[in-house]
């Protein structure tokens, strides 16, 4: 990352070095010792800064660059004194945690309504896929709380009134277990609108016919061309599940049922849509990333890291 470098910060639009310090001790250095046990650990404290940095720095002052992970990662490896050691093996570190974060367990919902025709799918940010709300567990953290926790950041709804611990559909893909819980009859008058900022750009009742057909790829197309993000593989035992539950659900008899948007980033900002939900909900303080610990040294197969020396030095940094 020779492009980098920082000797004129106005004009580059790179991060001022007290903003890069303010960061680094916010979100790195002043967390508790277990969070900052392994670099894998250490990485998802960094994509905290990171998307601060962006939700907010940048917002505030649009002449700082946007980067991806990887560039703030190097960013702030480079330009923190207690990082700065690691440097040479950042390529390995990043390797590391990207591959860790596809192995941690996800949960989440799939949100039927009353018909039992239609589910809420969420869109990403970046990217163009869709997929049911749904996100990694944290460490520690059971799955229907983690399923609870994710939906209401990406949708702003609560359903733990809702879930039933053993109504759900899991698969697994490659490393990764992914169990969805099956929220069947909820209202399509329902508010929804994210609590995260810049992680969901749109939200959707989205009729499950149109997001055939079933079948075993992560990635697919629904028949009205929308991109699928492990969407297809659930599709098959919830059909089952909804013709094994179809007594309780409520038809609509009355006009064809159609995939509808009810919320969407843009139109928030422009506040122009009758759909779009305000958010009075305020953004959950941003809490301690701890993911499944496995083990430490666990990413250090190519180098050797001295946890102890990179522990003492944080803690001289903070005490500092
Ligand atoms: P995640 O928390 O890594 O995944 O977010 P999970 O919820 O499935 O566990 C997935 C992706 O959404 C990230 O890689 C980011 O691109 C984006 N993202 C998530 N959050 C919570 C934020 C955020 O607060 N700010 C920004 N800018 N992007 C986010
Ligand atoms: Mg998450």
């Amino acid at each position: 990352m020779s492009g980098l470098h920082r000797s004129s910060s106005a004009q580059s639009g790179l991060p001022p070095q007290e903003l890069l310090d303010d960061l680094c001790s916010r979100f790195v250095l002043n967390v508790p010792k277990e969070d900052q046990q392994s670099f894998e650990r250490i990485l998802f404290l960094v994509e905290y800064a990171h998307w601060f940095y962006e939700d907010n720095s940048v917002e505030k002052n649009p002449s700082l660059k946007s980067f991806t992970l990887k560039e703030f990662t190097t960013l702030l490896f480079n330009n923190c004194d207690v990082l700065k050691p690691y440097v040479p093996h950042l390529d390995d570190i990043f390797k590391d945690f990207t591959s860790y974060k596809v192995r941690v367990p996800v949960t989440g919902a799939i949100i039927l309504d009353q018909s039992y025709e239609r589910c809420i799918l969420v869109k990403g940010w970046k990217g163009t896929s869709w997929s049911f709300p749904r996100g990694k567990k944290n460490k520690d953290e059971e799955d229907h709380a983690c399923a609870i926790r994710e939906v209401l950041e990406e949708t702003g709804f609560d359903v733990s009134d809702l879930l039933n611990k053993d109504q759900y559909i899991e698969k697994i893909f490659g490393q990764q277990r992914v169990r969805l819980y099956i929220i069947a009859g909820v209202s399509d008058e329902t508010t929804f609108a994210p609590l995260t900022k810049k992680e969901i750009s749109e939200i959707a009742w989205q009729r499950l016919d149109d997001l055939q057909p079933t079948s075993d790829e992560v990635i697919s197309r629904g028949v009205t061309g929308i991109k699928l993000y492990m969407v297809a593989p659930f599709l098959g035992i919830l059909k089952a599940w909804i013709s094994k539950h179809a007594s309780s659900r409520t038809p609509k008899p009355d006009a064809p049922l159609r995939g509808i948007s009810v919320w969407k980033a843009k139109n928030n900002s422009l506040g122009s849509s009758s759909l779009t939900v305000d958010t009075q909900q305020t953004k959950p303080a941003p809490d301690v990333p701890v993911v499944v610990d496995t083990g430490p040294g666990k990413s250090f197969r190519n180098f050797s890291f001295d946890t102890a020396s990179i522990l003492r030095a944080m803690e001289a940094a903070f005490l500092a």
